[in-house]
């Protein structure tokens, strides 16, 4: 979208949520300016009225573009990489296996995010931290496999599915899963942390509104 404007994407997010990163992390990488608003997730900010009346899930992210609030950060992804030409794959079979794989980061890659939630947010009993922890590591096995000689997630450039599970992989040691173990995952996070705009994924939304 040549020209975009920062009032053209409103961004609703949280810095710490791997599922708002991402978004973040495709707006920067497209060079697309965005307004951003900080959503207290600890405040209960998310459960307001006001907030549920953008996402009935009542979850950041979500995306505010021309009036259409759109929830589901792997949804969204598709919707920008739709309305800014960028990040989908090259061919059909290409479009067809990217969507596979975010089918599967939220069904099974997720579970890095739940395991991290359990042990910095949740004080989780330990059969659940194991459990979620198992799950992850089974993802990163598949994933460090599937990478072998490959560069990124599918074809020779990054794609949405790459960005999807950025912030998941990057996060993942927080939650006691430790993707030292998987070389292939290290050496794919290291190449996409390098990309311009990229960088850790703390940092890449802001910890207050902007614009
Ligand atoms: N499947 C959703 C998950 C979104 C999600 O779990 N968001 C979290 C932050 S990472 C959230 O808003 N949690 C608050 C809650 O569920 O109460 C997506 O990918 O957007």
């Amino acid at each position: 979208m040549p020209g975009a404007s920062a009032g053209d994407f409103t961004l609703y997010g949280h810095h710490e949520s791997e599922a708002s990163q991402r978004v973040g992390l495709m707006l920067r990488l497209a060079g697309v300016p965005f307004a951003y608003r900080h959503v207290d997730l600890f405040a209960g900010e998310h459960k307001t009225p006001a907030f549920r009346a953008l996402s009935r899930f009542a979850q950041v992210p979500v995306l505010l573009h021309e009036g259409t609030a759109i929830s589901q950060s792997n949804v969204i992804l598709l919707y920008l990489a739709d309305a800014l030409g960028r990040f989908d794959g090259a061919t059909p079979p290409a479009r067809l296996e990217l969507r596979q794989w975010l089918g599967w980061e939220q069904d099974m890659l997720w579970n890095t995010v739940l395991a991290r939630r359990a042990v910095c947010y949740l004080d989780a009993e330990p059969a659940v931290v194991a459990f979620f922890q198992r799950r992850a590591g089974a993802a990163l096995k598949l994933l460090d496999r599937h990478l072998e000689g490959r560069e990124f997630i599918v074809g020779a450039a990054p794609t949405i599915a790459d960005i999807a599970c950025y912030p998941d992989v990057a996060m993942a040691d927080q939650g006691g899963v430790e993707v030292a173990r998987w070389p292939r995952v290290v050496a794919w996070a290291a190449r996409l942390a390098a990309l311009p705009g990229v960088g850790a994924p703390s940092d890449i939304l802001p910890k207050a509104s902007v614009g």
